[in-house]
């Protein structure tokens, strides 16, 4: 746990992406205060050597958090929801649970995230920048189609979050995949859109929606 009642300068950097708004969410849902660095993806601000110097692969999110500066979206969730998160049980402590709780979010970074969705927002909205390649996004399509129906699986085995009764980070990850398909128009079972539709009121979530707005 970190320091009770010891004041650190939080700052997260980045807005406007699914992969910022974990970052906001998780601290929102911990309603830890934090300075917004709002900088957006593909607007060079992730290029000046003042955050090359913080993050040298240049992207957002990243959380600097006292003297760590941490990157990946997933990493975050997990970090603060560990740090902060008390009783919460945002991230689970016993070593099973635990175990379970990376498979889902390792899962989700990759088999809903990297490997599908991002596949399909690079070959399909911004082709311009990373050229058109039509097959690898209807494989990555059909790819995430099959995955969802895993998801789908579990939260009908023993919902209504992805741990079963609790929400934790996992959720997390889980949501802010399963959205941007949904603006992707990849179709999700009925079921999960019910998961999103539980998770939607939450309003931390609601609340880091409009912290991960990008700069106007
Ligand atoms: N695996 C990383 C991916 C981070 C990532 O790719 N971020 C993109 C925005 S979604 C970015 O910063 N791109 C740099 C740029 O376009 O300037 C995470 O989950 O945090």
């Amino acid at each position: 746990m970190a320091e009770a009642g010891q004041e650190r300068r939080r700052i997260l950097w980045g807005a406007g992406t699914p992969r910022t708004l974990r970052a906001h969410w998780i601290l929102r849902e911990l309603d830890l205060a934090y300075e917004s660095r709002p900088i957006g993806p593909r607007t060079g601000e992730t290029q000046t050597s003042e955050f090359t110097a913080i993050n040298p692969s240049q992207k957002i999110p990243v959380l600097q958090d006292g003297d760590l500066t941490l990157s990946e979206s997933a990493a975050i969730v997990s970090y603060v929801a560990e740090a902060y998160g008390g009783e919460r049980g945002l991230i689970p402590s016993a070593p099973k649970e635990r175990a379970r709780y990376y498979q889902w979010c390792f899962f989700a970074m990759m088999e809903l995230d990297a490997d599908t969705t991002y596949v399909i927002r690079r070959h399909e909205d911004l082709k311009h920048l990373y050229g058109e390649a039509p097959n690898a996004a209807k494989a990555a399509r059909e790819i995430f189609g099959k995955q969802a129906l895993v998801v789908e699986k579990t939260l009908a085995a023993a919902g209504p979050y992805i741990l079963g009764e609790r929400f934790t980070g996992a959720d997390i990850l889980l949501t802010t995949c399963l959205a941007s398909a949904l603006r992707r128009q990849i179709e999700i079972p009925e079921t999960l859109q019910e998961y999103l539709a539980r998770i939607a009121p939450r309003q931390a979530y609601q609340r880091a929606l409009e912290a991960n707005q990008p700069r106007k």
